[in-house]
């Protein structure tokens, strides 16, 4: 990719719309915006408009008039790409944006990369990765949540604090040099005791981010929820209460479901990504062996497991079997057919699986609410605070991260086994390398090109 060439794409999706927007950045971009737009008003010539200013006007291929629209015209640096940048805001039809993408494209225009734009912005300065990223993560969010930490990232959140941390171990690196260097006039006497107190306290802030991982990704992606339990407990009308519709079959015989149902719900802003699974038993009939296995399987992967027991029976060895299997796992015990006789043991059930235990009727939908309390709590401590909070949701910032945690350890054992200053040093640089891989400065080309191409076009 060369930053020289100006580059075209289609922003906005492709369906029918009212209007689509093709957008051009680059040095060339005014030019090959003034060949195949002219402004209706005569006295309006492209070349010479403002930044920031829009006109309409008819747009052509050569002499052949394809639509009409407006061009809006960004002159740079103050763009998104730091280019000039000029969006023709066209009708919103599949085939008449293609039209004009490739009229743009013979005005001497390039088609975009994905998330070629945003690499602009980043390799002119104006963003660092994990803005780049948080860019990624707005178009992509499936609720409030994730929009509204990403937002907090894109705001350059998480760029200061790693910011911040970077200086200090620069500072601090360069005071070991100096110090080496020049003894007379840097003492190094007390320094390591100095040196453990801020490592220690950048250990701490780094924690704090990498605490914040898990609900900040079960946020923004959804929890991995799994509906388990012997057959014919009500799982599947667990599934369909939450989604509000019937989409599982739902009878009184034993096994119905065989294979697993995957389907996300919305509850309160919190996503549910819930699989309904074949009903936990022993059995020889080999497709619901199958069934079973995969049943067990999705256990294991889940964040959540709802278990569903059947409440008007008592425990039974399928019961204990699965109770056996999820012990420890975070598990919300759902006690089904509350309206009926609940004969089962409660009491055993909550000494074997402690946490949360609640009666519904799946059939009849009582109970609901409460569950949905519960999940409240699990997943909000009770309250969605996420205003200004900077949550880590994304795997390679977290690797980073503890890559960051494992080099910061080896400086603090380095300092208690009284090694000699420039030990301090190695160990912090790659502190200061890993940190750097979040905003993309010390990372190479190809996993930069490889961030950026999950990018969708336009972006
Ligand atoms: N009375 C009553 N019956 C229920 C309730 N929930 C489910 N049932 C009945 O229990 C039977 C089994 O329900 P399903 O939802 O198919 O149970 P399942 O756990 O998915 O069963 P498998 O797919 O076979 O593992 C059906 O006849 C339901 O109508 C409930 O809350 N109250
Ligand atoms: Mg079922």
């Amino acid at each position: 990719m060369f930053l020289t060439d100006t580059i075209c794409a289609i922003a906005t999706g492709m369906g029918n719309a009212g209007i689509g927007i093709i957008r051009i950045s680059g040095s060339e971009a005014i030019n090959i915006a003034s060949k195949v737009f002219k402004p209706a008003n005569d006295k309006k010539v492209v070349k010479t408009m403002k930044s920031y200013t829009a006109a309409f006007g008819g747009v052509y291929d050569g002499d052949n008039m394809i639509d009409e629209g407006i061009l809006l015209l960004m002159k740079g640096p103050h763009t998104y790409t730091c280019e000039d940048v000029c969006e023709l805001q066209c009708h919103g039809g599949v085939h008449v944006l293609k039209e004009v993408l490739e009229a743009v494209i013979k005005a001497g225009a390039r088609i975009a990369e994905p998330g070629e734009f945003t690499k602009r912005a980043f390799l002119n300065g104006r963003i660092d990765m994990s803005q780049a990223e948080s860019v990624m993560d707005i178009i992509n969010a499936k609720n409030d949540f994730a929009v509204k930490s990403s937002l907090v990232q894109l705001k350059g959140e998480l760029k200061d604090r790693i910011t911040e941390m970077r200086d200090t171990i620069l500072y601090n690196t360069a005071f070991i040099e100096s110090a080496l260097d020049d003894p007379e006039h840097y003492s190094l006497e007390g320094y390591p005791q100095k040196l453990r107190v801020i490592v220690d306290n950048m250990v701490d802030n780094v924690d704090k981010l990498l605490a914040t991982y898990d609900n900040g990704r079960v946020l923004k992606e959804g929890i991995k929820t799994v509906i388990a339990g012997k057959p014919n407990a009500g799982k599947s009308s667990l599934l369909n209460l939450l989604l509000g519709e019937d989409r599982a079959i739902v009878t009184e015989i034993e096994g119905t479901t065989r294979d697993t149902l995957e389907e996300v719900v919305n509850i309160n802003g919190i996503i549910l990504n819930i699989v309904d699974t074949a009903g936990i038993r022993s059995t020889d009939d080999v497709v619901e062996k199958i069934g079973v296995d995969k049943a067990l399987k999705n256990v294991d992967n889940a964040d959540l497991i709802l278990y569903v027991v059947d409440g008007s029976k008592q425990l039974d060895d399928n019961d204990s079997q699965i109770i056996s299997h999820i012990k420890g796992r975070n598990v919300i015990t759902v006690i089904n057919k509350s309206d009926l006789d609940v004969v089962v043991d409660k009491l055993l059930i909550s000494e074997e699986l402690p946490g949360d235990i609640i009666e519904i009727s799946a059939k009849y939908g009582d109970g609901k609410e409460e569950l949905y309390n519960i999940l409240n709590d699990k997943f909000f401590s009770g309250q969605l605070q996420y205003n200004d909070e900077l949550y880590i949701t994304n795997s390679r910032h977290k690797d980073e991260l503890i890559k960051t945690r494992e080099s910061l350890s080896k400086v603090i054992e380095s300092i208690d086994m009284g090694m000699e200053e420039d030990f301090f040093s190695i160990d912090l640089l790659d502190a200061y390398e890993h940190l750097g891989m979040i905003l993309g400065e010390t990372m190479r080309d190809d996993l930069a090109d490889k961030i950026f191409e999950e990018f969708c076009m336009g972006k």
